[in-house]
């Protein structure tokens, strides 16, 4: 086994946070990998995240400096950081519960004001920590423990979100599909400015049991089907695409 990205990890933390099946590990993967390529010292980076299983990714798993915050502020406390420290490479990773629903207003006006950090949403379509409720990311009809007879309501399109905003460069790829996070992720890094990258993290444990997917492979699969590039969505209807992972590159 090797195990080529051992030396960005803090060590000694006995185990891991996440489920079986949870994307957000091969999340974890991705962004050392680019991390890797870059070639950032371990010094000049940081990484700051709110509250979730997602937050999590970076702390204390990344043997850099993190900033473990509050629910829904890690856009915000990664502001702070970035005026303290400019020359620092700051990287927000969080949930797609901390980071567009709680978080929503910073992540729009952090876009609009072109602050110069990349964010990434792990986006599981629900709050898993907290036993799986609706977010504002999970999609019409899938079950939640708040929704029990499934979500009435339009999720965002969070990559239209933030360039509507002002994102520099936003893309979004599901876990299922590592080099294409890699390469998006070191894209948005190297991309000064506000920037945002959407992995699709599927979840075992609180979205798949619900959702008539409890094994992993049969909801990564179901994942896989529901990815379509953004060249072939331009034609689908707005409701169409809703029902889809729209994957791809945006730029404004
Ligand atoms: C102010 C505040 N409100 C609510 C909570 C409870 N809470 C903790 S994590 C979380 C949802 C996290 O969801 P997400 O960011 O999508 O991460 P996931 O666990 O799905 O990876 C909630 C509602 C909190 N900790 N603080
Ligand atoms: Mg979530």
């Amino acid at each position: 086994m090797t195990r080529a990205m051992e030396k960005y990890l803090r060590g000694g933390l006995g185990g891991t946070a996440f489920c079986p099946g949870c994307g957000h590990g091969i999340l974890l993967g991705a962004l050392l990998r680019a991390v890797d390529r870059i070639g950032i010292h371990q010094d000049d980076l940081l990484f700051v995240s709110g509250i979730g299983c997602a937050a999590w990714i970076p702390s204390p798993n990344i043997g850099a400096d993190t900033l473990h915050t509050l629910h829904g502020r890690a856009v915000a406390f990664a502001t702070g950081a970035k005026i303290a420290s400019p020359k620092m490479t700051t990287i927000v990773v969080s949930g797609d519960g901390d980071i567009s629903s709680i978080g929503g207003n910073h992540l729009i006006h952090a876009a609009r004001r072109d602050t110069d950090l990349t964010v990434i949403c792990a986006n599981n379509q629900i709050y898993g920590m907290t036993g799986g409720q609706t977010a504002c990311t999970t999609p019409v009809g899938a079950r939640t423990a708040t929704d029990p007879a499934g979500n009435p309501h339009r999720p965002f399109d969070l990559c239209q979100l933030v360039i509507g905003a002002g994102a520099r460069y936003a893309a979004r790829y599901p876990i299922t599909r590592p080099p294409m996070l890699v390469d998006a992720i070191e894209k948005a890094i190297r991309t000064p400015g506000f920037t945002f990258v959407e992995a699709i993290s599927p979840c075992p444990t609180q979205f798949g049991r619900r959702n008539d997917t409890p094994d992993v492979g049969d909801l990564y699969e179901k994942v896989e089907a529901l990815c379509i590039d953004r060249e072939n969505a331009e034609s689908m209807t707005f409701d169409e695409r809703l029902k889809h992972f729209v994957i791809g590159e945006f730029r404004p």
